[in-house]
């Protein structure tokens, strides 16, 4: 079995499967492989032009799994252990709401709200847009950040007693918030600030996500006054 893995780094959905990968200890190819201005052959794979894409090399050349849930949950069931989904009904049920709640809500504020205005730019050696990720910032991630804060309340993982998808797919969108300048002020949310120490502490994230910090290091980045409270 060959197992890669095709995308890049700054991609939180494309680490959210490497850290899957690194939980499992399961070897796998890593494919650079980039959305933007890629050619009909990506469309045949992705028809939604997006990446992470898998293959798997026991069903052959052709075969390709595209989107991060797609992938995570198939992986899941080829390499059981150890186990990134909750055996307990309920707490399954909670896992996959967290992992759409990150992949649609957090991504979409986060990604294309204050991501893409201060990364996107830059990589066209133009300006970036510091005052319309501030907007979103002071406005729809508040919202987010206290919803996350309060599921972390009295626990050490958002689900069950276990690392799970919910937290891979959570701490991926943090991290990719955290490459603009920004992180959410430990003051304010200490229970997520503690979380994605908790989650930078294990191999399997940290491994690709400070190969995604080196990508971003030359960037200017957002500088908020402590005094904001953000
Ligand atoms: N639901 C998809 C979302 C993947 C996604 O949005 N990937 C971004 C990169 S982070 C992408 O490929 N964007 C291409 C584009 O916007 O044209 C998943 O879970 O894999």
């Amino acid at each position: 079995m060959t197992l890669t893995v095709c995308g890049l780094i700054g991609s939180p959905f494309f680490r959210k499967i490497l850290t899957q990968l690194n939980e499992k200890g399961v070897a796998y190819d890593v494919e650079n492989v980039s959305p933007f201005g890629a050619d009909e052959n990506f469309t045949k794979m992705s028809p939604a032009r997006r990446i992470p894409l898998l293959k798997d090399s026991d069903h052959g050349d052709d075969w390709v799994l595209p989107d991060s849930t797609a992938i995570f949950h198939y992986l899941e069931k080829k390499i059981s252990e150890p186990a990134l989904v909750p055996s307990d009904l309920a707490d399954y049920g909670r896992a996959l709401w967290f992992e759409e709640y990150a992949d649609t809500e957090m991504a979409s504020t986060i990604g294309l709200g204050i991501f893409r205005k201060i990364v996107f730019p830059q990589m066209q050696k133009k300006a970036p847009d510091i005052d319309g990720a501030m907007e979103v910032i002071r406005g729809k991630l508040i919202g987010i950040n206290d919803y996350i804060e309060q599921s972390l309340e009295g626990r050490e993982w958002l689900v069950g007693d276990s690392f799970s998808v919910a937290d891979i797919s959570v701490a991926v969108q943090y991290a990719n918030l955290s490459f603009t300048g920004y992180v959410p002020s430990a003051e304010r949310w200490p229970n997520i600030s503690a979380f994605m120490r908790r989650v930078g502490e294990r191999d399997s994230f940290a491994g690709p996500h400070v190969k995604a910090v080196g990508a971003f290091a030359n960037m200017q980045k957002i500088e908020i006054d402590p005094a904001e409270g953000l």
